[in-house]
């Protein structure tokens, strides 16, 4: 009888594998092998896009193999590090240089990879002609009003339909440690639009391409502090809740991801909390410039193990951290990291003061560190119930 009931299941199994085009898996046989499997393949698992910030010029470097290959093998999803930024596409007035951002999204398509439009609306990395403009009074308030509709007008028809999600607006709060310490709204918009420039942004973008997903994007957006006037995360809640209360077109937040060793940090349940309460106001979730940076002590930089490993560890525990939290979201659609070899990241040439480093997944000789392994777990051991498909977002009306 046992035995009938046992061969009758595995008769059961043989149909259902031919139906299904899948190997049974038998008690006490292991499946296929996940861990030779790129990001990008695991993280379809989940629906989940992995990602990267892409140098051009590492890109475009025939001595540097290693980069181009790696980027088009283990990333689904690519960012323009720089050459998407205002003074990078326009840096004389009138006059758009597309060509490295044009490669860019030429490359994605080849390799089938979607794209983060990265950056519309920032302080930083604005053409000289526009700040100087405006400092010496030639370009009134009026005037940068228009070129900021105009700015985002062109490049966001420029490749109308080739994004797949838009940073529209940049870094625009303030961190607890600026004066006034209570969270603000900051730098060159602000000051001279005042806060609407925020919803006519997204407006300007969503006329231009109906189908991308607009985010508003920060950095120590992780978690919740206190919810009181110094808590960042709760002030851009508050932010884009209101956006969204008026209508305006916003359909996600993008949480940067920036964090280093030597700070305390977050569990994957704080960070879930926050990602939660950002989809709860019917928003999608993204982690889209994540690195663990850690301070190159003289003992880091001579090679002494006992000062490298738990550094080592740490990054890796934070990007298992803010990868776990994105699973367990089924509105956080992609984890993109900020470069993913130490031979191409901003940290060292940035933190100088300590020096500061090792904050990505590769080695400088793009061996993957233990930080990739981690994520790489958290891939392929996690699913149900905590863990289900991504659900899609649409573009709001
Ligand atoms: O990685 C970028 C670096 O190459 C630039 O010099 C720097 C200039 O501001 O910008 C870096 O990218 C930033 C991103 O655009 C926005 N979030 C913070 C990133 C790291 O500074």
């Amino acid at each position: 009888m046992r035995l009938r009931r046992l061969l009758l299941g595995s008769a059961v199994a043989v149909v259902l594998a031919g139906t299904l085009n899948v190997v049974p898996v038998s008690a006490g046989s292991t499946p296929q092998e996940p861990s030779g499997q790129s990001l990008r393949a695991l993280g379809a698992r989940h629906g989940l896009y992995i990602g990267t910030a892409v140098d051009m010029a590492a890109l475009d470097d025939a001595n540097d193999p290693q980069y181009r290959q790696l980027v088009a093998s283990q990333f689904n999803t690519v960012t323009a590090e720089n050459v998407m930024k205002w003074e990078s596409l326009e840096p004389t007035r009138g006059n758009y240089n597309w060509g490295p951002a044009d490669k860019l999204v030429e490359f994605a398509k080849k390799n089938n990879q979607k794209v983060r439009g990265h950056v519309l609306v920032w302080q930083n990395q604005l053409p000289a002609w526009l700040t100087e403009g405006v400092a010496n009074g030639t370009i009134t308030t009026a005037q940068l009003r228009d070129l900021l509709r105009k700015h985002i007008t062109t490049v966001v028809k420029r490749y109308k339909g080739k994004i797949w999600q838009w940073d529209v607006v940049n870094e625009a709060a303030t961190d607890p440690w600026d004066s006034p310490p209570e969270i603000h709204l900051k730098g060159f918009w602000a000051q001279h639009l005042g806060a609407g420039y925020i919803a006519d942004a997204f407006r300007w973008a969503r006329a231009a391409d109906p189908s991308a997903l607009l985010f508003y994007n920060d950095y120590n957006l992780e978690a919740f502090g206190d919810k009181g006037p110094g808590d960042k995360t709760y002030f851009v809640y508050k932010m884009v809740k209101q956006l969204r209360q008026s209508g305006v077109p916003i359909d996600g937040v993008g949480s940067q991801g920036h964090l280093g060793t030597q700070y305390g940090n977050y569990d994957a349940f704080q960070v879930k909390e926050a990602l939660d309460a950002f989809s709860d106001l019917g928003l999608a979730t993204a982690f889209t410039e994540v690195d663990v940076r850690s301070q190159m002590t003289a003992g880091v930089q001579a090679g002494d193990s006992n000062e490298i490993n738990p550094r080592l560890q740490a990054s890796a525990a934070n990007f298992s951290v803010l990868m776990q939290a994105c699973l367990a979201n089924r509105h956080c659609l992609s984890y993109t990291v900020w470069g993913f070899t130490d031979k191409h990241s901003w940290v060292p040439g940035w933190f100088t003061n300590p020096p500061e480093g090792l904050a990505t997944l590769y080695d400088e000789n793009y061996q993957p560190k233990r930080a990739y392994n981690s994520i790489k777990a958290d891939l392929i051991f996690s699913g149900p119930p905590y863990v289900q498909p991504r659900i899609p977002q649409n573009p709001k009306r």
